[in-house]
């Protein structure tokens, strides 16, 4: 096993490997930027070493220095996390290059997964299910127009070295196509070097539903059941949970056979994510896959019971899966909330800046992955995720309540947070009954749902003039409840101090 490895990332995720590490008994090596100097990973870290200035193109993202760092502190391996450098084959193959273990897949199987349109052809070759379409880059719009017809619309134009919510294009009819198609070749040139483009057929109201998988460096390889992602706003996503209430044994049996196929056709090892959407006839499609752990692992390892960062390590490694298929079953219900400094009265603007105060949730079935702190100021520079809360019970419901508790334990001061925002859409009966699908945050956003301070108080107003209205009838009923402004906390120690007061 290693002795040292050295931890390419920073916020939640690093200290996230580096208890991995920790436990293991590995000794920790943490990057950081002018802009990390005091953060959590730099001081968790049995050492540190300083890479550059606070943009990550000048920082995190510098193969040289931190392939330098590495070699100065004597790490054998290297964890990448998840963005940066994770999903980068050239940083893979220079740090084999430099005798250095990339806690990750080979290059190829990133390679192979990282170009959309290869990934197609190698499914399509195999007979496994993507999404109607074509499986190369078109490069005249004489073409592209011949192919339009013959998939129909309305249709998808996708960036070929895309991924996630770049590069993508709807296009309702042949009208739209002309201009929709120069636009998505300069949009994908511009933010992937890479012109190509190539064409899906656009599925309604899909779900998007990820399984996990897990291979080891000697052939073997086992799907980790299911990651329901549908709640994105923007492409973000916002709360993710497993099982998803969408899917019954057999389909989970398909897609989770489906994904682990897939996994060996890429000769993958490591820890991936098979991404695929789901459509309202139950049928599912492979999207793209994640070469990397992410962000929403600590649901899979919620149910499961499993800690997918030491099993990445032990595979890099060397060593074979301790799990067989027939072993792997969810038990109970897992969800997680992606906790941002952002503002969501106003249309979720990132809220970075000084924490004033901080008290985070605990108690039983509560796990709070978090990079920051009391007195940490949370750079402008890189993503806004402040936490990762994810809660366990024995069933939906009961984690859903759970996880209210949690949200309503959870406070920040000093910056804004969408803890507000989760709180009212775990009251949606849509959200409660598990009736949505990837559109539902926005089209909720759409249609007002992240209401400011004042139109909230004026919507409560109106909701209880209307239960006054409704008649003599609703008196002794309760009132629409309005969303809680002020935590749990406070409310419970103010009933404290009237109980004691002398009657
Ligand atoms: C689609 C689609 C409908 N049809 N492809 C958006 C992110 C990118 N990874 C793929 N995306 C989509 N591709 C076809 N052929 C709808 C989406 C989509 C979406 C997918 C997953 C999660 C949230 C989404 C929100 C809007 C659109």
């Amino acid at each position: 096993m290693f002795k040292k490895i050295l931890v390419a990332n920073r916020g939640e995720i690093a200290l996230r490997v580096m208890r991995a590490c920790r436990e293991m008994g590995i000794h920790t090596v943490a990057v950081y930027s002018d802009a990390d100097r005091k953060a959590l990973h730099v001081r968790y870290a049995d050492e540190a070493f300083h890479v550059g200035s606070a943009p990550s193109i000048e920082s995190y993202l510098r193969i040289d220095r931190i392939l330098e760092a590495a070699k100065r502190s004597g790490a054998e391996a290297i964890h990448p996390g998840y963005g940066f450098l994770s999903e980068n084959a050239e940083f893979a193959q220079a740090c084999e290059a430099e005798g250095l273990n990339f806690i990750g897949p080979s290059a190829r199987s990133m390679e192979l997964m990282g170009s959309k349109t290869a990934a197609r052809q190698a499914l399509i070759g195999a007979g496994l299910p993507v999404v109607p379409g074509t499986d190369h880059n078109l490069e005249s719009f004489d073409e592209v127009r011949r192919v339009a017809r013959e998939i129909g619309y309305p249709l998808m134009l996708k960036a070929a070295a895309g991924g996630g919510g770049k590069g993508l294009r709807r296009v309702r009819n042949e009208g739209e196509l002309e201009s929709a198609f120069r636009t998505a070749r300069s949009e994908a040139q511009n933010a992937f070097k890479d012109p190509s483009i190539y064409i899906e057929k656009y599925l309604e109201r899909p779900r998007h539903i990820e399984v996990q998988i897990l291979g080891d460096r000697h052939g073997h390889l086992i799907h980790l059941c299911e990651r329901e992602c549908s709640l994105q706003r923007r492409h973000q996503k916002v709360v993710e949970e497993s099982p998803s209430p969408f899917l019954d044994d057999s389909l989970r049996a398909q897609m989770g056979e489906t994904a682990a196929r897939i996994g060996k056709l890429a000769g993958y090892w490591n820890a991936g994510t098979v991404e695929f959407l789901v459509d309202q006839d139950r049928k599912f499609y492979f999207l793209e896959m994640n070469t990397r752990l992410q962000v929403e692992h600590p649901v899979t390892e919620a149910v499961l019971g499993v800690d997918l960062v030491k099993e990445q390590i032990r595979i890099a490694a060397g060593e074979p899966l301790r799990w067989r298929q027939e072993q792997v079953r969810q038990r109970g219900h897992a969800l997680e909330c992606r906790i941002y400094a952002e503002d969501p009265e106003n249309n979720f603007f990132p809220s970075p800046g000084l924490i004033r105060g901080l008290r985070t949730p605990s108690g039983p079935g509560i796990r709070d992955d978090s990079g920051i702190f009391e007195g940490w100021t949370v750079p402008i520079e890189y993503d806004p995720l402040l936490s990762k809360l994810v809660v366990w019970d024995v069933n939906r419901p009961e984690a859903l309540a759970r996880m209210r508790r949690a949200l309503e334990e959870y406070e920040v001061s000093g910056i804004k947070t969408n803890i507000p925002f989760f709180l009212r859409v775990l009251e949606h009966p849509d959200f409660i009954s598990g009736n949505f699908d990837t559109g539902f945050i926005d089209r909720l956003l759409e249609n007002g749902f992240a209401l400011d301070g004042a139109s909230a108080d004026a919507e409560r107003v109106a909701a209880l003039a209307a239960a006054i209205a409704a008649g003599r009838r609703s008196l002794h009923e309760p009132v629409p409840s309005a969303p809680r402004k002020e935590s749990g906390w406070k409310a419970a120690g103010r009933r404290q101090l009237m109980d004691q007061k002398p009657r």
